[in-house]
């Protein structure tokens, strides 16, 4: 396949913020991805944009006679793109939403699927299987505004559905979104819509635990069907400096504090899932807190890792994490975010690719799930933006 021409227009994501959309044109036609945008960045992302969208659409426009007549026919010949477009120069938005567009382009004159011209890379033994998703139910922290003056500290709370099909548990997540929905009601603590339309709050972390618990219990015994609870505490947000300082109750917690309390939640509320516990340089604490709690919670990097595989091997040697976050627009190359799903499964760290709190419609990233097995996805719930993966991603299930 032979790429004609590079293009890139403006475009707005969920948040209403400007992101860029790329455009890659074959002798097949045209096809476009469109990158999506984090709140709660960690320290060691990629930049987005070359400074900004507009400076990212112009050094793009200005770097495409040369990759005018490229010819590209796997996966790994995204080399010769990154050879002539730096990440760090060009922004990881732009960078992904290239490579993503060359991918769907090369997909499309190979008769494939996205998901199975990726597959085809991951080895003999690889399965089909669907990842679980994860999803926010109720939101805090940088992904919401006040209600009644208050919000919850934590970033994220999360319900997990384990049932055999990726149908089901998408309809249990919605399930639980209604549930949560009526019990934050009756606690006089219902907010609007957050960032990625999950529920905001005036009551604090530990109240909205609960209201997630008892949701939780309601869906086992309603559907027979285990379901798992999960918190992305996004702690970088709101450590300064040396501190967790905590608003809703008003705390202030050393990390040793900070480890004590997260652990004694996780034994109360029988958390399965804990992302980004302590600040994103901490990675003592990441391991303290995976040799206190044993095996049950899986604890999680994100902008502790960063969808970086320096990051992430370090994370590795010093024991912590079980599982890592991958948002491929927070590294930019795919060649990486590959190498770097490799390098996980080959050390048994759980995967988990991930969306944005700022999306699109576009869902790319289920195809990228699915075609590298990631384990799970976390791309949220109720929304178009969020509805476009989960239903590509029942699509799949369905051709299968
Ligand atoms: C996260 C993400 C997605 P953001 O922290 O996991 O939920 O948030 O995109 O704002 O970084
Ligand atoms: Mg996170």
């Amino acid at each position: 396949m032979d790429i004609k021409e590079i293009s890139a227009k403006k475009v707005y994501d969920s948040r209403k913020e400007p992101t860029i959309c790329v455009f890659v044109k074959t002798e097949a036609g045209s096809f476009l991805t469109s990158s999506p945008s984090g709140k709660s960045k960690g320290k060691y992302e990629t930049p987005a944009f070359a400074g900004n969208v507009d400076e990212s659409i112009k050094l793009l426009e200005k770097l495409s006679p040369k990759i005018k007549g490229m010819r590209i026919e796997q996966f790994s010949d995204l080399e010769k793109i990154e050879s002539i477009i730096k990440k760090n120069e060009i922004g990881a938005n732009t960078l992904y939403a290239l490579e993503a567009s060359i991918l769907k382009a090369l997909a499309y004159e190979q008769r494939k699927q996205l998901w199975e011209l990726l597959i085809k890379d991951m080895g003999k033994n690889t399965g089909k299987r669907m990842p679980f998703p994860i999803g926010s139910i109720i939101e805090g922290g940088l992904h919401t505004r006040y209600t009644a003056g208050k919000r919850a500290d934590f970033q994220e709370f999360l319900i997990i559905p384990k049932a055999g099909k990726f149908s089901d548990n998408v309809e249990i997540m919605q399930k639980a979104h209604d549930l949560a929905k009526d019990k934050l009601k009756r606690r006089n603590g219902l907010g609007r819509l957050s960032d990625e339309n999950a529920w905001s709050t005036r009551l604090n972390d530990e109240s909205c635990l609960d209201v997630l618990n008892e949701t939780r219990n309601n869906l086992e015994s309603e559907k027979s069907v285990k379901v798992d609870i999960g918190i992305d505490v996004a702690a970088s947000g709101f450590y300064s400096p040396d501190i967790y300082q905590y608003k809703n109750p008003e705390m202030l917690l050393s990390s040793k504090e900070q480890l004590n309390y997260i652990h004694g939640l996780i034994n109360t509320f029988n958390v399965f899932y804990v992302e980004d516990p302590f600040n994103e340089e901490d990675f003592k604490s990441f391991k303290d807190l995976r040799e206190k709690s044993g095996e049950m919670p899986l604890i999680v990097g994100d902008d502790l890792t960063a969808s970086h595989i320096d990051r992430f091997a370090h994370a590795l040697k010093s024991k912590s994490i079980d599982a890592v976050i991958i948002k491929p627009n927070q590294n930019g190359s795919l060649l990486e975010i590959k190498k770097l799903i490799d390098m996980a499964k080959k050390y048994k760290i759980i995967t988990i690719m991930s969306h944005r709190s700022g999306e699109t419609t576009d869902s790319t990233i289920a195809d990228l799930a699915f075609g590298w097995q990631t384990d799970y996805i976390k791309t949220g719930v109720m929304g178009a933006e969020r509805e476009a993966k989960l239903k590509r991603l029942m699509e799949i299930e369905k051709s299968l």
